[in-house]
């Protein structure tokens, strides 16, 4: 023990009485928040290092905890981070909530019920009709529908396409038209074998009355170029309300081609804005370059594999897999770009740095995430919860956790991430797509073949 002046004492003392008289609702920090990360992951890059980096230090942490303390009487410093694991990088933040936010707790008492068991990995669900889900399975390229209230599977839908399912490829996110009750348009992303290798593709079909074909399915868009390799597809779609699609495309790993991310001639490493027969649209920032590609929308990404829109402000987040210690939340404006891979608050899974070791998006003229993980999140599908069934929830984002393996809660005010917390950390499930149902159950889709469906007490059945 090193010995306690009085007058930290006294410091120690006002300072709790400041906070409660502020008290304002802080949720109080939980016990065991976090997993071991999962090292037998098929992120194969993504994953070496998340578990050996963890020994450094357990000192460090309490160390910048204390100065966190002594520091800041008028903020939440108090709080413990719901990441409990050391850092991995010595970056410093661009400003205060930008990583380690406070740990919150739902006071809810939830109901965690697994509905279906036995799938594979189950990479994009979308409800079409009450509480019916259409499920892709990325390995085996089947699309299928899940009911949520009896449990039970669909076999395959018929007509769905052919794609290249090794490593990170398979069939991948699903969205329905916004017009599905008349036009019955369902939109698929997967990766597919072109001349030269694989690329990120989207494609549409109509599913029949009867729900056992999809009808004439066409490939509406590749994001090209081809590359020869299987990793990171990005591939999350999701629908505006100018009945537009925003596609994520991934980078494709390997260095040097992950370079094109910053080129405005590639599709990857992007945000994509293009119509329902995959053009772009005609308001995109760079329509009026020449030397761009029309369809971008933002770039500099790295594997974006979550995106939604915010229900309150309308604005697109997406969620990025960034190297160890950089995955990151990013607010999506037009024309910008994110970094990738000239800056990142991570490093290499090597445990080199990223390019020159710089993290400071803003300096070097990108865009500052709106929020880090160090050491990781390891981020997939993610959903808002645009819902007033659980109260405490609404307006937060909920993001599928892949390892460690846990689903991720984030509360946002004034575009800031306040709070975080970590749920169904004891499952030992890779959590793979997050789905808010109409009637406000949380839907979570796992690699171990499980879909559960987290509802408030009493209110499941
Ligand atoms: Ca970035």
């Amino acid at each position: 023990m090193e010995k306690v002046s009085w007058s930290r004492v006294m410091f120690i003392l006002m300072l709790v009485f400041v906070l409660a008289l502020a008290a304002c609702g802080n949720d109080e920090a939980s016990d065991e928040p976090t997993d071991e990360p999962d090292a037998a992951t098929e992120e194969t890059d993504d994953s070496d290092n998340a578990t050996e980096e963890t020994d450094d230090s357990v000192a460090e942490t309490e160390e910048s905890a204390d100065e966190g303390a002594d520091e800041s009487a008028d903020t939440d410093a108090q709080a413990e981070p719901a990441e409990t694991e050391p850092q991995v990088t010595d970056f410093e933040p661009a400003f205060l909530e930008q990583t380690r936010a406070p740990e919150v707790v739902t006071e809810a008492e939830l109901d965690v019920e697994v509905v279906v068991e036995d799938l594979g990995v189950s990479w994009g669900m979308e409800e079409f009709d009450t509480n019916r889900l259409l499920v892709t399975q990325r390995d085996s390229a089947e699309l299928l529908i899940v009911n949520l209230e009896d449990g039970s599977v669909s076999d395959p839908i018929e007509g769905t396409p052919e794609v290249n399912n090794e490593d990170q490829g398979g069939l991948l996110d699903v969205a329905i038209a916004p017009d599905f009750e008349e036009s019955r348009l369902v939109f698929l992303t997967f990766s597919q074998d072109i001349e030269g290798g694989t690329v990120t593709s989207v494609g549409k079909g109509a599913l029949s009355e009867d729900e056992a074909s999809l009808e004439d399915f066409e490939v509406i868009f590749q994001a090209t170029p081809a590359y020869d390799g299987t990793l990171h597809y990005g591939g999350r779609i999701i629908f505006d309300d100018d009945e537009n699609l925003f596609l994520t495309t991934g980078e494709r790993s390997d260095d040097p081609i992950r370079e094109r991310a910053q080129d405005l001639d590639a599709y990857l490493g992007k945000v994509i804005h293009i119509t329902q027969d995959g053009e772009p649209v005609d308001t995109n920032p760079f329509i009026e370059d020449e030397d761009a590609l029309d369809g971008i929308y933002s770039y500099g990404h790295r594997n974006t594999q979550g995106v939604d829109f915010h229900p309150e402000t309308g604005d697109l987040w997406i969620v990025e897999f960034g190297p160890q210690a950089g995955d990151e939340l990013n607010i999506i404006e037009p024309g910008n770009n994110y970094g990738w891979p000239v800056v990142s608050y991570g490093i290499e899974y090597t445990g080199e740095l990223v390019n020159e070791g710089i993290s400071e998006h803003e300096a070097q003229g990108f865009v500052e995430p709106r929020y880090y993980w160090d050491p990781t999140s390891a981020p997939s599908g993610m959903s808002f919860y645009d819902n007033d069934a659980i109260p405490e929830w609404e307006n937060n984002l909920f993001i599928g956790g892949l390892a460690p393996n846990y689903i991720v809660r984030v509360i946002i005010e004034d575009d800031l991430i306040v709070g975080e917390e970590r749920l169904l950390t004891e499952e030992g499930e890779r959590f793979r797509d997050i789905l808010v149902t109409e009637d406000g159950a949380l839907v979570a889709s796992t690699d171990g073949g499980l879909i559960y469906r987290i509802t408030a007490a009493g209110e499941g059945e």
